[in-house]
């Protein structure tokens, strides 16, 4: 903390109200506004001091100001009167000016003041009034002050308060207004404690001591000051009024003793009010962020919980891949048995087909052995081509059962492990993922090619003119009938493998949008994480900061 200094520049204050103003809109802290408001317009504008004059209904606030004043100026009576804002200063012509809610002004005549700030006359406020504002020629012996009569708290009307209470920010000076006849209730002590947060002058009036004996005002005098200084721990002025008994020597009094030392102070008064609110405002903001701080560093630590979770060898991206390369291996594995289990079972009948009619077209072809090689070649290519393509198109609704599985595989486990990524930030930041449209497609493999290569393993063929068909072409004809079932094994087998090298490509598809997924799913997660540091980091900072510009009130 930076030691004690009295001396303050406004430029200094400036600077600090403009850091505490964009802290509180950074982190969004709305209760600051008014306060802020407040401070910038002390830095900003012309000194000018306002002096609230605050209290309970009926306590004989605006009868003070009046007093002040040396005229009825403002309305009073008997029932609760004031129920707009009304500030009355020093200017060279007398002027009222009447600003609107919606930032219009009107000048009014004084006469007409009591149209717009009395609750007889505007009821609830409903000519939506902010404030008035009063120059008088009369009040030449305050320069640079600005009395502020406010409406009274503790009255049927309840807005009445909300009014005065929303002036408080702005007061410099403030004078709680207590009725002799009510002397120091609960929402009195209430309003000087609030008081104390907003200005460092804090001057009480006890009015109507008209009511009393000399004697019963040393008592009631002596009694605020013990109740004062037992429930608050402060020791205030306290000053009496009446506007019936010693009027003049009651109002000269005060005049002297504080308003006439105000003015003539102005500066140095000004200043210490702007570094009462700014240290006040400076606190105020303080402590926000110390529960922005908590919450934020709370966070972390349930993030870095939540990182670890993601990140531990349960769910870290390596065991997910892992355990994704479990679920597809065996898929992988199985798509060649279930391949083959499935085309088995066309073996003998094609066989049977192929045997049929080679038996029946045998007889039917010429030549010697090189011719009818040749043509056993193109018949059993052509043949086998039509069946497997035929086979192919017909059958691979059953070849998908791996892939399927993978994918059924695969949707399950994205769907545990997106679950668990959803609970586990509900649980650590209260809020749920976004649903993702996010689902694995089957990619269809391509067709395989169902070419058939057929020949001899001895190119006996190649030996024809040596050969008499005569004597051998019974045997050829054996040989080329028992060579049937071999090649529908060998393409049945080349069907197989080439759907098993599809299929398996697609589910190895299958496995890397799976993997990029949890991949971008935790560099999200991940990316968010250390954005949350950096707010901890950022507030820190900004605490430190502002820790320096605390004054040490001691
Ligand atoms: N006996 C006595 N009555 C006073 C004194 N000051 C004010 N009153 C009376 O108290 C009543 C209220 O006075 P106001 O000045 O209107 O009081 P206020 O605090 O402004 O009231 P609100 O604006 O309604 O909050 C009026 O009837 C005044 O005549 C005083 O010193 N002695
Ligand atoms: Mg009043």
């Amino acid at each position: 903390m930076e030691p004690a200094s009295q001396s303050f520049s406004t430029t200094g204050m400036g600077e600090l109200v403009e850091t505490i103003s964009k802290t509180a809109s950074r982190f969004h802290i709305v209760s600051l506004a008014r306060q802020i408001k407040a401070c910038e317009d002390l830095v900003r504008n012309t000194p000018i001091i306002d002096v609230a004059i605050l209290g309970q209904f009926k306590a004989g606030k605006s009868s003070f100001i009046n007093g002040l004043i040396g005229r009825p100026i403002l309305p009073v009576g008997v029932i609760p009167v004031t129920t707009v804002i009304t500030r009355i200063q020093y200017g060279e012509r007398e002027r009222a000016t009447v600003r609107y809610f919606d930032g219009t002004t009107s000048q009014i005549s004084q006469d007409d003041l009591g149209a717009y700030v009395s609750e007889a006359e505007n009821p609830s406020n409903s000519k939506d009034v902010d404030v008035v504002d009063i120059e008088l020629p009369d009040l030449a012996e305050y320069p640079g002050l600005r009395f502020v009569d406010t409406p009274g708290m503790g009255s049927v009307y309840r807005y009445h308060k909300e009014v005065s209470e929303n002036c408080l920010p702005e007061a410099g000076v403030a004078i709680p207004v207590i009725s002799a006849d009510r002397p120091l209730s609960e929402p009195d002590l209430q309003l000087i404690e609030e008081l104390s947060h907003h200005t460092p002058r804090i001057i009480i009036l006890l009015t109507k001591t008209d009511l009393l004996t000399p004697g019963q005002q040393d008592e009631v005098v002596q009694f605020f000051q013990q109740t004062l200084k037992r429930t608050l721990n402060r020791e205030y002025p306290i000053f009496l009024y009446s506007i019936h008994k010693d009027t003049e020597t009651l109002r000269d009094r005060i005049r002297n003793a504080v308003m006439k030392e105000l003015s003539s102070n102005r500066d140095q008064e000004f200043g210490s009010i702007l570094l009462h609110k700014t240290q006040t405002l400076l606190r105020q903001c303080l402590s926000y962020l110390d529960i922005a701080m908590k919450t934020s560093l709370q966070a972390d630590q349930d993030r870095e919980l939540l990182r670890r979770q993601i990140l531990n060898e349960k769910v870290g991206y390596e065991q997910l891949k892992e355990e994704i390369m479990v679920i597809t291996n065996e898929c992988l594995r199985q798509t060649r048995t279930l391949l083959k289990n499935h085309l088995d079972r066309f073996q003998a009948p094609l066989t049977e087909k192929f045997t049929n009619r080679l038996t029946q077209e045998l007889p039917t072809w010429k030549g010697n052995l090189w011719k009818l090689t040749r043509r056993y070649e193109a018949w059993v290519t052509e043949g086998m081509e039509t069946e497997m393509r035929h086979l192919s198109k017909t059958e691979s609704i059953h070849f998908h059962g791996t892939l399927k599985k993978a994918q059924t595989g695969l949707v399950r486990y994205l769907e545990g492990f997106r679950m668990m990524l959803d609970e586990n930030i509900q649980r650590v930041l209260g809020i749920k993922l976004a649903e993702t449209e996010w689902k694995i497609e089957v990619i269809e493999p391509e067709k395989p090619d169902t070419r058939v290569l057929y020949s001899f393993d001895i190119h006996w063929d190649l030996l024809w003119f040596l050969i008499p068909m005569a004597i051998f072409r019974g045997l050829f004809e054996r040989h080329f009938l028992n060579e049937i079932p071999w090649a529908v094994e060998v393409n049945l087998s080349r069907l197989a493998a080439q759907w098993e090298a599809r299929i398996n490509r697609a589910i190895e598809e299958m496995r890397g949008q799976a993997l990029a997924y949890i991949k971008d799913e935790i560099a999200t997660i991940d990316a968010l994480l250390s954005e949350s540091a950096d707010n901890t980091r950022e507030i820190g900072e900004l605490v430190s900061t502002l820790q320096g510009r605390i004054i040490d009130r001691g």
